[in-house]
């Protein structure tokens, strides 16, 4: 089936109830002002140089006064805007703008604790440090690389291990779905993954599958995207994908939650039921198919459970801010996490992902570094060259090879004592 049966046999089947509530309002609004925005037939132009030039805001000029919420996030705010530079353009990463990232990460190290916090002096946190060495993994600067006491932060990750397989965001925090991924790619990164930092975790991620298929933060937990990603990927960093996504997922129903994030007239997709588009999960929910097309080969073979070309042209239409950056839906500021994720979701439609398990020793703590890229067929989703974006590791969220370059570092050094 081509995108356009598709939407046509959704509209078709569209069921309107009577009841006017203040989320079927919203709905209604948002799907008319998406549709009214999509051009059909036609791509809209990305515009490089506009959202180049507001996410080198962070690398230029004091932040903006409503920035100040982000205070705690320092290191996202490195990371964010340097992964979508790169993707957006590779000559963007200027040498200047790369040697500046270890000085501004290795001031967010709190080494008492032994990893990195939001800010200087502040609480080591798994968000925090899992930003951190992804912006430390885009600085290719392997003189702070080699400043990384892997051993503190190996006994610090172990220090917020839970006795049920789970991980808490930091020394007493919380626990979810997000602290398993943040820590086991922090590990990943640094080749310190161990046979007892990851007992019992592909368990307790199972157990956040929910009744709908989705993964929900915790056990328990409604399902949604940003978990869904968090949970998938975590798996392909704890063992073999093929192996591991059939083992611990029901994968049948969350394919079928996953297909259901995609709405018609907008193209986009939700972070779940019955909630509104938002441009970020072009890269949660993208990111988990391209993660379950590279690894199960009969997703692939089709284009009936999600069309691509439907999510370009929402990307393209409705998340380009006019003022520079991508953002959530039209009538939303951009910023730069959205940037982030709406231009790795842009990536993901644009390359097809394949894992690839020859391409690397089979060594634990390698999985998550062996997946391949090409461009996605044009006969599943047109792709103008004026929009071409790089390719991901899609486990990561990192450039392809950036991640790879820096566990590859550590390797070299060896495992722990
Ligand atoms: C709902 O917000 C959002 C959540 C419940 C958390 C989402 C989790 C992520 C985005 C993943 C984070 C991942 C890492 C690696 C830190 P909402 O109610 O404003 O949005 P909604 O209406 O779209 O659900
Ligand atoms: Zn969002
Ligand atoms: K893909």
């Amino acid at each position: 089936m081509t995108a356009e049966q598709n939407t046509v046999h959704n509209e078709e089947l569209s069921v309107v109830d009577s009841l006017i509530t203040e989320s079927s309002t919203t709905q209604d609004e948002v799907a008319r002002m998406c549709a009214g925005m999509i051009l059909d037939g036609q791509l809209a132009v990305l515009q490089r140089q506009l959202h180049a030039d507001f996410l080198k805001i962070p690398t230029s000029f004091q932040l903006p006064p409503n920035y100040t919420g982000l205070d705690a996030s320092k290191p996202w705010l490195i990371y964010w805007p340097l992964h979508a530079l790169e993707i957006l353009d590779p000559d963007n990463q200027t040498d200047d703008i790369l040697s500046r990232i270890g000085p501004s990460i290795m001031a967010c190290l709190n080494e008492l604790e032994g990893a990195f916090g939001g800010g200087n002096g502040q609480t080591a946190h798994l968000a925090a440090t899992y930003a951190s060495l992804n912006a430390l993994a885009i600085s290719r600067d392997e003189q702070v690389w080699s400043q990384i006491n892997r051993e503190g932060l190996y006994k610090w990750l172990m220090s917020v291990k839970l006795p049920d397989g789970g991980f808490s965001m930091h020394i007493g925090g919380e626990e979810d779905v997000r602290a398993v991924y943040c820590a086991l790619a922090s590990a990943a990164l640094l080749n310190i993954i161990t046979p007892e930092l990851t007992e019992g975790t592909a368990e307790w991620i199972s157990r956040c599958q929910t009744y709908e298929g989705g993964i929900g933060g915790a056990p328990g937990n409604e399902a949604h995207g940003g978990y869904a990603f968090c949970g998938l990927a975590a798996l392909c960093i704890l063992g073999n994908p093929v192996e591991m996504i059939p083992k611990y997922l029901d994968v049948d129903s969350f394919v079928h939650w996953l297909s259901a994030r995609q709405y018609q007239p907008e193209g986009g997709f939700s972070g779940r039921t019955n909630k509104l588009v938002d441009g970020c999960y072009s890269w949660w929910v993208g990111g988990c198919w391209s993660i379950l097309e590279g690894v199960l080969p009969w997703i692939t073979s089709k284009d009936v459970l999600w069309s691509k070309a439907d999510l370009q042209k929402y990307i393209l239409y409705c998340c380009q801010s006019p003022r520079g950056g991508l953002r959530d839906k039209p009538g939303k500021s951009s910023d730069f996490y959205h940037s982030c994720y709406v231009l790795s979701g842009l990536s993901e439609v644009q390359h097809r992902y394949s894992f690839r398990p020859k391409l690397r020793e089979s060594k634990s703590g390698e999985w998550s570094f062996m997946w391949t890229y090409e461009l996605e067929s044009p006969d599943i989703v047109i792709i103008d060259e004026q929009n071409v974006v790089g390719p991901l590791n899609p486990v990561h969220v990192l450039p392809a090879g950036v991640g790879e370059r820096m566990h590859d570092f550590y390797a070299a050094l060896g495992t722990l004592e």
